[in-house]
């Protein structure tokens, strides 16, 4: 009688094909006699909220047929389908990148489970002048922010994270071992060296040097908020990054969220008339008074650590014409626990309130001759947000929930802007913004009242 044939099944996009997905066919096959592959489908993709994605199904499709590992190739158009097709084929295995790690493990009741080790470190190098290549990304930093950034990155399509810097070893290969990046430094320039570009997540007053270092070795920079306390670093950073021929983007999540992009374009399509005011607010209690954002010398305080959220909603709707700003503290040993920053603008005022030792709602109103949009706390969060009129009637309620963490946005951004494709906006007037109010907070002359 003859053997039952063992089958592997295995799914990915397989966009921009490269080397790692080549070896993780090529294993995939070897646990089998009959490899098929599950190639998603664009309306999958978006489903799951993988983004970027730049070939057609199609050319996805022939692309892992080229490889000659896969005897049958299926397309993955809904949620729930490994399931149905383990038992459609009755397949042996199911086998999956180590990024992947644990995802599957339900599918152990149907079939056995194969995470087979991811390739570390493509190489851009190989891919460079095909047109489609992969941006091989560092992160300069391993702290809170840098692993959120590392754990989204997955959902970016043509983009690899292959390296993290820090000055602790020990941190930087926990980091480097989580992640399964190739590499990991403790010299900026011997990190620097191999990559496209660098996510610099390091703390604020390192941001200029860390930004500037890397656009001058011909990197891309996406820099943590805020990049610079001082509007002339802003220009100075882009002046560099232009000369270059370099992207240099600050790191405004919320900015590239699908609610947020709604919001904007419902204002600019004059749904709630003319905007006369934009009040804003983000506080994030910080009990730990050892913490970085109570300590003066490293540029602590409430503005400094919050304020970019709410000028960034401010900046995009009313403009960076601002006429005049006079801000409101409390503060306590040299910082600004609670701060409200109230601005003037030729037809309209506007509100930015931050506070890390007092709590208050985290919401945006922006307010129109027609009505007015309300997001409810945290609204840099955003997911939903409603249109408010008059007439109660004709409220409307609007929901676009992000992905993940929501950071997927920014790199999916970040990477289509360095690949010279469409860029939803370009984020260079916003910072110069913020750095310009933030520097004007920071000089106290102009802060109207203290309360000690
Ligand atoms: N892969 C790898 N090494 C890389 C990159 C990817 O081994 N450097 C593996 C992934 O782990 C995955 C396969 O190649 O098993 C396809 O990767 P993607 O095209 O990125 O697809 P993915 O988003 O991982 O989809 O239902 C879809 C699947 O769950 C996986």
């Amino acid at each position: 009688m003859e053997k039952k044939k063992r089958i592997v099944l295995t799914y990915g996009t397989f966009d921009l094909l490269h080397e790692g997905h080549a070896k993780l066919l090529k294993r995939a096959k070897g646990l089998g006699d009959f490899l098929i592959v599950g190639v998603t489908t664009p309306e999958y993709d978006r489903y799951r909220g993988k983004l970027n994605v730049v070939q057609s199904l199609e050319e996805r499709k022939a692309a892992v047929a080229q490889l000659g590992y896969a005897d049958m190739i299926i397309e993955e158009a809904v949620d729930g389908q490994k399931v149905h097709d383990i038992q459609k084929f009755g397949a042996d295995v199911i086998t999956f990148g180590s990024d992947w790690r644990g995802k599957f493990d339900y599918l152990k009741k149907y079939c056995e489970v194969v995470y087979l080790e991811r390739t570390k470190g493509i190489s851009s190098s190989s891919l460079r002048n095909s047109g489609n290549r992969i941006i091989s990304m560092g992160i300069a930093g391993n702290g809170r922010i840098a692993h959120r950034l590392a754990a989204e990155a997955y959902a970016v399509s043509g983009l690899e994270i292959t390296s993290v810097f820090g000055r602790n070893e020990e941190h930087c290969r926990e980091f480097a071992k989580k992640y399964e990046l190739s590499s990991w430094k403790t010299n900026y320039d011997d990190f620097l060296e191999p990559l496209d570009a660098v996510y610099i997540a390091l703390p604020h007053h390192l941001h200029v040097d860390f930004t500037q270092h890397a656009l001058e070795r011909g990197k891309h920079v996406l820099c943590e908020k805020p990049m610079t306390l001082h509007r002339e670093d802003v220009n100075m950073l882009y002046d560099i990054a232009t000369k270059n021929n370099c992207v240099l983007m600050e790191a405004f999540k919320t900015l590239w969220t699908p609610s947020f992009q709604r919001v904007i374009s419902m204002v600019r399509e004059g749904e709630i008339g003319t905007v006369h005011s934009v009040d804003a607010a983000f506080t994030k209690l910080v009990t730990d008074r050892t913490d970085r954002v109570y300590d003066p010398n490293q540029a602590g305080g409430a503005f400094t650590e919050l304020a970019s959220y709410p000028l960034l909603a401010i900046s995009r709707i009313l403009g960076e014409d601002v006429k005049s700003v006079e801000f409101h503290s409390f503060m306590q040993d040299g910082v600004d626990i609670y701060t409200r920053a109230n601005m003037r603008y030729e037809h309209a005022i506007a509100s930015a309130t931050v506070g890390i030792g007092v709590k208050r709602e985290g919401d945006m109103v922006i307010a129109g001759t027609k009505g007015y949009i309300y997001v409810p706390a945290p609204w840099w969060k955003i997911d939903c947000f409603e249109l408010r009129r008059e007439d109660v009637r004709q409220n409307q309620r609007y929901v676009t929930p992000f992905e993940g963490d929501g950071l997927r946005y920014e790199l999916a951004e970040f990477v289509r802007t360095i690949k010279g494709g469409y860029s939803v906006c370009n984020p260079q007037t916003d910072s110069t913004f913020i750095a310009e109010i933030i520097e004007q907070f920071r000089s106290r002359d102009t802060i109207k009242d203290m309360f000690d």
